[in-house]
């Protein structure tokens, strides 16, 4: 990847080219040299898109749902992009092969493009990767864009929180409702999707959405997240919630600001922070210094607040004398 490309990379992606749009979101993924600038160079043109973030447990039929949403939003006449995180490991049960195949079901259609991101990439590198493959679908003019991601962990959760509108994903006789409940992505959900309604124990799961949601206190014209009972497989219910998140998008018009400043706020938290820490690894501290001062903590020579004064104070130090 030469400087040289990068203006022409960017202007293609601006003008929609698919495999411009591909070629960029791999320079971001592979962290290259020249993912910044494009970065920098796309953003002036984004905040135009309304991003559906789509989040629940593995196996809950996320992927399929997106697949049967993409459908629908097309025949909507939106042109749409989706970007599928699913650290998938033996152990999840998420199913890159379903999504090979849905990237397949929708490869003749150039409204539509699809990226999966199988793996995390380093500790935090997952959600800026995210937001900027987001950027990518935006600023190629994309009027929808689907993140879905397993609500599991805080980055994914972020992820979600901050879209436009998120969307938790959840299935009955799992006898995991109550866990669902403990993830922490119950309180994001703007509208709550029980799947899998051909089951057993789909009327439980929505009484027992409903009895949370009844322990929450909704003022007068605000949105109380609606329950949308869908069967991913067979198509049904995706009409009801293409409506639902049609709703939501009317209700909140007003407010989307907000929505995006929150956006932006993770964002550049989570950038200074990397960067930060990226900074004090690199210049601050020498080589096989920072795993000395975990092994010394970890020793009790030293406590984490010591150790965390100690190098804040030495990258201010040599801030200054830079
Ligand atoms: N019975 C039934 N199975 C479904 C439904 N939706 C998805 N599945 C199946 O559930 C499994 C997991 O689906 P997937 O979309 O990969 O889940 P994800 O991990 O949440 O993305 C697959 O075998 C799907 O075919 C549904 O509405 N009913
Ligand atoms: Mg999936």
């Amino acid at each position: 990847m030469t400087v040289t490309d990068r203006p022409p990379l960017g202007q293609r992606v601006l003008d929609g080219d698919p495999r411009a749009i591909a070629r960029a979101m791999s320079l971001i993924e592979d962290d290259a040299p020249g993912a910044p600038d494009l970065v920098r160079m796309l953003f002036p043109h984004t905040g135009r898109a309304y991003v559906i973030g789509v989040t629940g447990p593995p196996g809950a039929g996320k992927s399929t749902l997106v697949d049967r949403l993409v459908g629908t939003v097309r025949a909507a006449g939106e042109t749409v992009g989706v970007i599928a995180v699913d650290p998938t490991s033996p152990f999840t049960g998420g199913s890159i092969l379903g999504d090979r195949l849905r990237m397949q079901a929708h490869a003749a259609d150039a409204g539509v493009f699809i990226r999966s991101m199988a793996t995390r990439g380093h500790l935090g590198g997952l959600a800026p990767t995210t937001s900027d493959l987001a950027v990518v679908l935006d600023a190629a003019g994309r009027s929808l864009v689907i993140v879905e991601t397993v609500g599991v962990g805080q980055d994914e959760v972020d992820i979600v929180r901050t879209a436009d509108v998120s969307v938790v994903v959840l299935v009955p006789g799992t006898g995991d409702d109550v866990q669902a409940l403990k993830a922490g992505i119950m309180e994001i959900a703007d509208i709550y999707v029980v799947n899998k309604a051909d089951r057993d124990g789909a009327d439980r799961m929505v009484t027992s959405i409903e009895s949370n949601l009844s322990l929450q206190a909704f003022g007068d014209g605000q949105w109380r997240p609606p329950i949308v009972r869908t069967e991913a497989t067979n198509g049904k219910g995706l009409d009801e919630l293409w409506a639902t998140i049609q709703a939501f998008r009317t209700h909140t018009a007003g407010r989307r600001e907000a929505r995006l400043a929150a956006r932006q706020e993770y964002r550049l938290r989570e950038l200074l922070a990397r960067r930060f820490l990226a900074h004090v690894e690199a210049r601050v501290l020498g080589a096989g210094e920072f795993d000395a001062i975990v092994g010394r903590i970890a020793r009790r020579e030293t406590d984490p607040y010591s150790a965390a004064a100690d190098v804040l104070s030495r990258a201010l130090a040599s801030g200054a004398a830079r």
